[in-house]
């Protein structure tokens, strides 16, 4: 006999973050948003769609992506940062920035999460900033930097080496003075790992789960969907993959989902979620349906 779908747990509601690169060299949306004007008006588009946090950042993480200059990245952000704070879309904005000097500036523009991809390693003093203006912080796992870590990347047992990454970062960060509440993880899909060890990470999710804060997963057009998926060579053509590893992350304990195509992945997760756990769970914005 089917459980009935009232009978199941409701897992915390969940929230997509939407992806805004206001850089040149992106490996999937680069260049498009350069202009500030644009960037705002692409940030708001994601809003409309469902997106409950907007993530934005000025310099590429992909491989083999060149550093870019503090002021530089300052000039990218911060204006974006300002329009969608003055735009007033109610939704969450983060800083996706391994720089305490550009951290600081967006956290005055208006940003209230810092997404740091080397999870306070790049600059260590960048926790203390966290704690002391009280925002929420994404810690997240990379092997290795951005210009060389998909040059042979190994581990023991990838999900076992992430988890206790995030454990020893989820330590320093409080340690620094970081509320527990304000930190969420993030196992940094793409960042040092082959294909197998992506699926590894994506098939045993719920393995993290255990450390207690909630899970940030972002697969969003990555190069390892296009190896698996032969119709999908180009960033673009990534959505299917996108879909189906988002909707595999839920299942598994994820609950929030950096995303580029929003009002697709929102609607699949939705159903995902519905089929999972009632038809209302994880819908933070409408309460109410008719049919
Ligand atoms: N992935 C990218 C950048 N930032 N942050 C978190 N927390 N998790 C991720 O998986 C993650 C991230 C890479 O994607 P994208 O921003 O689209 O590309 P680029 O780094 O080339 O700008």
């Amino acid at each position: 006999m089917i459980e009935s779908l009232e009978a199941r747990p409701v897992p915390a509601p969940y929230r997509l973050m939407g992806v805004l690169n206001v850089t040149p060299d992106s490996f999937s949306d680069g260049g498009r948003f350069l202009a500030p004007q644009a960037a705002v008006a692409h940030g708001l588009e994601l809003v409309a769609q469902g997106a409950e946090i907007i993530d934005v950042g000025g310099e590429s993480t992909r491989p083999g992506a060149e550093p870019v200059g503090r002021s530089e990245e300052i000039a990218r952000v911060e204006p974006v940062l300002a329009g969608l704070a003055a735009a007033g879309s109610g939704a969450q904005l983060s800083i996706d920035t391994s720089k305490v000097g550009v951290a600081e500036v967006a956290i005055a523009a208006g940003a209230t999460l810092v997404n740091d991809v080397t999870a306070f390693r790049a600059e260590p003093e960048m926790a203390a900033l966290v704690a002391d203006r009280g925002v929420d912080c994404c810690v997240m796992h990379m092997l290795g930097e951005p210009r060389t870590m998909q040059d042979d990347p190994r581990y023991d047992d990838v999900v076992a080496d992430v988890k206790a990454f995030l454990e020893e970062r989820l330590r320093f960060a409080v340690s620094e003075g970081i509320a527990e509440a304000r930190i969420m993880l993030d196992p940094g899909i793409g960042f040092g790992k082959t294909v197998a060890h992506n699926l590894e990470l994506l098939g045993r999710l719920d393995e993290l789960c255990s450390l207690g804060r909630p899970l940030v997963i972002g697969t969003s057009r990555k190069g390892f969907l296009g190896r698996i998926a032969p119709s999908a060579p180009g960033p673009e053509e990534r959505l299917p993959g996108t879909i189906a590893t988002n909707v595999l992350a839920l299942e598994r304990g994820a609950s929030v989902f950096r995303v580029h195509d929003v009002a697709p992945v929102r609607d699949a997760l939705a159903t995902a979620a519905a089929t999972l756990h009632g038809p209302w769970a994880g819908l933070s914005r409408e309460t109410t349906a008719t049919s």
